[in-house]
């Protein structure tokens, strides 16, 4: 039987993202908070840029979330029974920063196909359209890949500032997460989001992405973790997890793997007709 229900499942089909499900508590969340601005504290710059990729290879209560149960058993019910972590992301905006994410599709420059992945957005803070949640055009997966414009603008989280133009606004659905819930969305859902106009931060984990077995990285090169099940295709190179925090010998795979995904992003950029 699915975990998601057959109105979630319909809402991931008919609109590209299914928000919002509960995972964890208030409590476990701050937990989360604290374990990231240990790190942030004790490492300054380690988490920030292209440092802000992977960083569930250096934490320990971060790889637990990203291979937590609840979460696992709602992307079986989206891309099957055989799931691989290919890598994650944490998506902070501080308040008084132009932190903002333009209009994109993740697919566009991932790198991942087919398209059996599906992207976990976790709220370790609230998310809401005063502190700058995502908004997702919905039913826009539908579609074919959009032209993006490389905008490199200031403030612009993305690397490249990719953007959709001309996203319908009055199309768009904000996501409003309580800490400790998640959304999910699919490869081709159109989606940003605004600046944080409160006083705290807005911190999402969001593990980018889980994919099937069958998926492959066709821009470069991704090592993974097996989450679940058994992976038959064995495209990818699998990557230990982390036993303690900032760990020197996870702090140089983590390194490694977000040079390899810089020439992701980068490739992404030279593709023909792309941009
Ligand atoms: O956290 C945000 O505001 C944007 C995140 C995003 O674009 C994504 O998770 O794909």
């Amino acid at each position: 039987m699915s975990y998601l229900s057959a109105n979630q499942l319909k809402q991931y089909d008919d609109e590209g993202f299914v928000s919002p499900i509960d995972i964890f508590s208030k409590n476990k969340a701050n937990e989360i908070r604290k374990e990231i601005e240990l790190i942030e504290q004790k490492m300054p710059g380690e988490l920030d840029k292209s440092g802000r990729y992977n960083a569930h290879l250096i934490s320990p209560l971060l790889d637990e979330v990203a291979h937590d149960s609840k979460i696992l058993d709602a992307i079986q019910s989206l891309i099957g029974k055989n799931i691989l972590i290919c890598g994650t992301t944490l998506f902070i905006k501080n308040p008084n920063e132009k932190g903002f994410v333009s209009y994109h599709q993740d697919a566009k420059y991932i790198g991942l196909k087919p398209y059996n992945w599906v992207t976990a957005w976790v709220a370790i803070t609230d998310s809401n359209e005063h502190n700058g949640c995502m908004r997702m055009w919905a039913g826009s997966h539908k579609e074919d890949l959009k032209e993006h414009d490389q905008m490199f603008n200031e403030g612009n989280l993305l690397t490249r500032g990719q953007t959709v133009n001309n996203v319908p606004i009055d199309k768009t659905k904000p996501l409003i997460l309580k800490a400790g819930q998640m959304s999910l969305h699919h490869p081709t859902v159109v989606h940003g989001s605004d600046l944080n106009n409160s006083n705290d931060r807005r911190i999402g984990f969001v593990i980018q992405s889980y994919i099937g077995t069958d998926v492959k990285q066709v821009l470069g090169k991704n090592s993974v973790q097996l989450a679940r099940g058994i992976d038959e295709f064995k495209y990818h190179e699998i990557i230990g997890r982390p036993k303690s925090i900032m760990d020197k010998t996870d702090l140089k795979i983590k390194k490694q793997e977000n040079d390899n995904l810089q020439k992701i992003f980068y490739a992404g950029s030279k593709q023909k007709g792309d941009y």
